[in-house]
């Protein structure tokens, strides 16, 4: 899969794209990433891409010119727009989540543009088409790490890229619950012990004991993941959580 980046900052994704996952899904060549910086894409002298918001307000706004001519430069790099989901990162967007990390995952190319200021002038929005994404109610600088948290959970979900297709297909069997508890080497740290089960070596037990934990965990801190029928009565006796053996 073929990921570009428009963005005013192409250097904060060179570490995150060069460790890890990201790392080796490029070197075995299952992605390409292409970052590209708005600030070539400018014909102004100073390379300016934002300016004053008419009618006046506080913060600068990224102007149209640049944004048009980078998307042109990069669509036409890419071989046309067919194929590729074109999104823009935005606090105003569809809000980002495992279902349209999906989504993307089955596209054939994607387009990410990051803003770093108040807003976009209005005529990106009106002239160009992107979709708008938001990664969550909360706020940051600029679009760029949102951009990191689709490359990163888009490009986990691309056949071949993560080792152990086992680890996917648990997620998905999983889908809408928090994890179970896990616990490795020593049996016995600082007092807390391994709960029986688990060295039991009865697996039709441990599973069981997982699922129970997982909803016990979903119910306690989540459960607005349980859907509406998941609503109803709360048992609030079963906090486990910081308990020791
Ligand atoms: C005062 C109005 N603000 C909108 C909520 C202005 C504003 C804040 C932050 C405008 C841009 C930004 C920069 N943020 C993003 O570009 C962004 C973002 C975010 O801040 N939170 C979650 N997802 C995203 S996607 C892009």
């Amino acid at each position: 899969m073929r990921f570009d980046v428009i963005t005013l900052f192409p250097s904060m994704f060179e570490g995150a794209l060069s460790e890890s996952i990201l790392k080796i899904a490029q070197e075995k060549g299952l992605v390409s990433i292409h970052l590209h910086n708005l600030r070539d894409h400018t014909l102004d002298p100073h390379r300016k891409v934002d300016d004053r918001p008419f009618g006046g307000g506080p913060g600068m706004v990224l102007a149209p010119d640049p944004v048009f001519r980078a998307y042109e430069a990069v669509i036409e790099e890419m071989g046309g727009a067919v194929g590729v989901r074109k999104v823009v990162l935005s606090p105003q967007g569809r809000r980002y989540d495992q279902a349209l990390a999906r989504e993307f995952a089955r596209e054939k190319a994607l387009l990410l543009l990051c803003g770093h200021y108040e807003g976009f002038d209005e005529r990106i929005r009106l002239g160009l088409p992107f979709e708008e994404v938001s990664i969550g109610d909360y706020v940051l600088t600029g679009g760029e790490i949102p951009a990191m948290a689709i490359l990163d959970s888009v490009i986990r979900l691309l056949p071949g890229v993560v080792g152990d297709p086992a680890s996917l297909e648990e997620e998905s069997f999983s889908a809408g619950m928090l994890d179970y508890p896990h616990y490795t080497r020593p049996r016995e740290y600082r007092g807390m012990t391994v709960p029986e089960v688990l060295v039991s070596g009865d697996h039709a037990k441990i599973l069981e004991w997982r699922r129970e934990q997982a909803l016990r965990r979903t119910k306690e801190m989540r459960r607005d993941l349980l859907g509406p029928e998941g609503q109803g009565d709360r048992d609030t006796s079963a906090t486990q959580t910081g308990d020791r053996s």
